[in-house]
């Protein structure tokens, strides 16, 4: 068969068509899982046009949450077009039977056995509408189909080498998703890592571990990054904050090329990191453990969420000084959405605080879907905005940038250098995250395809046809 799967995506910020810089990996390992008789292609939709005359015979779509109304928009011109189109990712497995509205059938959890199973029953003209997948155990994957992602994206080897977090923070979909921590060999990640045919040096040079925790198993990260010393790579992941602890992990850290890694520090409020179950994150130690991240010359990016229970708008506000304080080269800054399998979205379901006339556009981690509890919807925006103003003023950029000039290795410099670059960019030029409840455009498209779908269900009915 031949097989479109499509990555969807909807832009977040205020104008021109925003995209990542480094892709996902779902659409390069789905096709690399993929049977080889069958022919595939990967499209972005951040970066790629969907050819709506696709000649494929069956169309796979993933998504996030927040890009669930383009996926949809998608999936119903192609079965307009009468076309097989089927789904999976983190929104399909916790809302299948909303899926199923829009799509001839959906994989929950992970696809690496249900996926080819799926294309199997297509083929004999017996698909299901429903594949459960289970955790993989990550044994003998194959390398993702890098030479299938298109030359837009700036950074191109993208690597997961574990699945799952021990944690369990209520805002995170990840201990459900991808249950228990499970491991990849070592000799398999190693040569996903030395995968080298990209035509730039930077894109050889760069591996980013797309991992939940990558640190968590500590003789077995010890392991991959002896093995990956000899590379010569500059590396960057997601990781607890615990890592600050363990000086010989840091070393080594630094000894394979670590440039940059991701933490999830969440808040400086003690109730708000109660609120989100960070029992991890100790405040008083993250100005020690960001140093000792840094004094190896590694950037510390980090994520921040506005909009716990605890939270006001001058505790959000003020983040944007904390964060300097503490030597964060790069903020992440979102607001708290209640994503279906999280803990705090049943919290706030039990309690009626889910906005429902907010539409998935309002889950892309920018916009309000609950209703707060100390401060207002408008409040808790607002806040988020002058926080991320703030924080990505020109001075506030500059100064991350010569921090990190005067301390950082030089690869994690230019990472952070270009980042806070970028986003002093967007802010100078007032292209900041979007208000979707001002985006009439968008929401209206979100109750057209309402209609769009019963005709398409009408007209085609949820049989599903053989493919070929
Ligand atoms: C890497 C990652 C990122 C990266 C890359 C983003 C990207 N577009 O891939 C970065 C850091 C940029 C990122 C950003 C964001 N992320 Co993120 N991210 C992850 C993470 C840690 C791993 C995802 C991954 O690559 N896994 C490895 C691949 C191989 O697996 P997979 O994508 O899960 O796909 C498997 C199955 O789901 C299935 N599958 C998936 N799609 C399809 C399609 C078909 C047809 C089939 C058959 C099967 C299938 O098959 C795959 C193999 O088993 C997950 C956590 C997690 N464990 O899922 C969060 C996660 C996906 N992110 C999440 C969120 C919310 C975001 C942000 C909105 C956060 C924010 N506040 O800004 C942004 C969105 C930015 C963007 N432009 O997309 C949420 C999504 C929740 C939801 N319901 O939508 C997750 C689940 C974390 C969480 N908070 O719970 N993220
Ligand atoms: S530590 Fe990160 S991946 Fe793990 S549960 Fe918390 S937010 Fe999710």
């Amino acid at each position: 068969m031949k097989i479109d799967i499509i990555i969807a995506y909807l832009q977040r910020y205020e104008f021109g068509h925003e995209r990542d810089f480094v892709p996902p990996i779902t659409g390069i390992h789905l096709a690399a899982i993929t049977p080889a008789h069958h022919t595939v292609r990967v499209f972005h939709q951040q970066v790629d046009p969907i050819p709506p005359d696709s000649d494929a015979d069956l169309i796979a779509i993933s998504f996030f949450s927040g890009f669930a109304i383009p996926a949809y928009q998608l999936a119903t011109e192609f079965r307009k077009r009468g076309k097989v189109v089927v789904a999976g990712g983190p929104h399909v497995t916790y809302c299948a039977d909303e899926a199923l509205g829009y799509f001839d059938a959906v994989v929950t959890g992970e696809a690496e056995s249900a996926w080819p199973a799926m294309l199997a029953d297509l083929e004999k003209g017996e698909m299901k509408t429903i594949y459960k997948g289970t955790p993989c155990d990550m044994q003998s994957l194959p390398t993702p189909r890098y030479d299938l992602l298109p030359n837009r994206f700036f950074i191109k080897k993208v690597i997961q080498a574990t699945r799952g977090c021990p944690f369990s923070c209520s805002f995170c979909t990840v201990p459900s998703l991808n249950p228990g921590f499970r491991l990849r060999p070592v000799a398999d990640v190693v040569r996903d890592a030395a995968y080298d045919h990209f035509p730039w040096w930077w894109q050889r040079k760069i591996v980013w571990f797309w991992d939940d925790n990558l640190t968590i198993r500590r003789p077995f990260i010890r392991e991959l990054l002896r093995e990956m010393i000899p590379l010569k790579k500059w590396w960057l992941t997601q990781a607890s904050m615990d890592i600050a602890k363990d000086p010989e992990l840091l070393d080594l850290m630094k000894a394979s090329g670590c440039i940059g890694v991701f933490l999830g520090i969440e808040s400086f409020g003690v109730e708000s990191l109660a609120d989100a179950n960070k029992r991890q994150n100790r405040i008083e130690q993250y100005s020690v453990a960001v140093k000792a991240i840094r004094k190896r010359g590694i950037a510390v990016m980090a994520g921040f969420i506005a909009g716990f229970d605890h939270d006001d708008e001058k505790s959000i506000v003020q983040m944007a000084d904390q964060l300097m304080e503490i030597g964060i080269d790069v903020p992440f800054l979102s607001i708290m959405t209640p994503f279906r399998g999280t803990p705090i979205y049943s919290t706030l379901q039990q309690e009626g605080r889910i906005l429902e006339n907010r539409n998935w556009n309002f889950y892309n981690g920018y916009n309000v879907a609950f209703i707060p509890k100390k401060i207002s919807e408008a409040q808790l925006l607002n806040a988020h905005r002058a926080l991320w103003k703030k924080s990505f003023s020109p001075w506030y950029a500059c100064r991350r940038i010569v921090r990190g000039a005067l301390t950082l290795r030089w690869g994690a410099f230019l990472m952070s250098m270009f980042m806070n670059g970028f986003y002093a960019y967007k802010r100078v030029r007032k292209n900041s995250p979007i208000d979707m409840s001002k985006r009439t455009d968008l929401n209206q498209l979100a109750e057209q395809l309402e209609m769009q779908r019963r005709e398409v269900v009408q007209a085609r009915g949820r049989a599903i046809r053989p493919a070929v």
